[in-house]
């Protein structure tokens, strides 16, 4: 990509988009364009295809969707399927009418099948039934990674998925009933600790293992993909390990210095129960991650701990 290339980041105000716009301005990139959803309705056909002959991007990174955490996922599931499958059919056939040179089409670890076998390997995709939980947000985006995958084959259109593994970051939801389980601990915890509340409710049994990386991170392994990777398929970015929930609420109640009780709400639900990625073709290809999950979770609170 070339710094003066017109790039456009769908999404650029969430925690994924906003984190590879950084990532783009670090590396000079001078000709970025970004919407904001009310400017541009990502859901409306004419207003996208509009949008697109006027900018004429060179390079689009698909950072826009709707995105939750597990309660969002299971209350708002029309929602999950139409918007997202709106949203990533308007851009990608969008961009292939417009002649774009390459887009990366951001997905989730949670198009793997419910109990697929660990680590998580990419070619595990449709081998199985999904998490019921996120059914239709997964439904979504592998409807992503199939558009990308025909338009690749039908068109010749340079168009690749990736498939990051539960984020954190700057920009993140805190919303207690949307949000996803590391944003919920660290509110939950620095409420308590605050109002010297006697002990914090964490959903589930905590037994469950996730696997976390930093927006940051995720953002270089996008600039990093988006010059060299470009194939069929999809491609895992993650951490190659993961944490049980019980401990992760361990280490966010250690890093915001709370000392009371956890107690569970055992009415919440648990997921699936493992979800660690194998990230041996990313490393193959030559990116690693480089901010541990206690260095990236501390540096999270410090920035939104005056905000909550
Ligand atoms: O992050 P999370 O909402 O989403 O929940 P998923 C992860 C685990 O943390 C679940 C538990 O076992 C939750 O029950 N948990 C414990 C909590 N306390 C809390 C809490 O206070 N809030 C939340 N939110 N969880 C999502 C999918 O699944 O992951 C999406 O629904 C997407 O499709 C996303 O793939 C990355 O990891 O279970």
């Amino acid at each position: 990509m070339e710094k003066s290339a017109r790039i456009y980041i769908a999404g650029h105000r969430g925690m994924v988009g906003s984190a590879i716009h950084r990532k783009l301005l670090s590396e000079g990139f001078t000709n970025i364009i970004t919407r904001t959803s009310s400017e541009l309705d990502l859901r409306n056909q004419q207003a996208v295809k509009d949008f697109f002959a006027a900018e004429k991007p060179d390079y689009v990174f698909l950072a826009a969707a709707k995105v939750g955490g597990i309660l969002a996922n299971n209350t708002y599931r029309g929602e999950f399927l139409y918007d997202n499958l709106m949203i990533q059919n308007n851009i990608i056939h969008s961009a292939y009418e417009n002649g774009v040179k390459k887009l990366l089409f951001l997905g989730s670890s949670c198009i793997y099948p419910k109990l697929a076998p660990q680590p998580l390997k990419e070619e595990y995709l449709l081998t199985g039934e999904l998490e019921p939980t996120n059914e239709p947000y997964a439904i979504a985006k592998i409807a992503g990674i199939k558009l990308c995958d025909a338009y690749r084959s039908q068109y010749g259109c340079d168009f690749i998925s990736v498939m990051p593994t539960n984020l954190y970051g700057p920009n993140d939801n805190y919303d207690l009933n949307k949000s996803h389980v590391l944003p919920a601990l660290i509110r939950k915890f620095h409420e308590a600790k605050k109002n010297n509340a006697p002990s914090v409710v964490m959903w589930g049994t905590g037994t469950p293992r996730r696997e976390f990386l930093h927006a940051d991170d995720l953002a270089d392994a996008c600039y990093f993909l988006m010059q060299h990777y470009s194939e069929p398929g999809l491609v895992n970015i993650g951490v190659g390990d993961d944490i049980p929930i019980k401990d992760l609420a361990l280490l966010v109640k250690k890093i915001v210095g709370y000392e009371g009780e956890i107690e569970h709400d055992l009415s919440k639900p648990d997921g699936t129960p493992r979800k660690l990625m194998d990230v041996s073709k990313l490393h193959s290809l030559g990116w690693k991650h480089r901010i541990s999950l206690e260095e990236g979770i501390r540096a999270v609170y410090e920035e939104v701990k005056g905000k909550l």
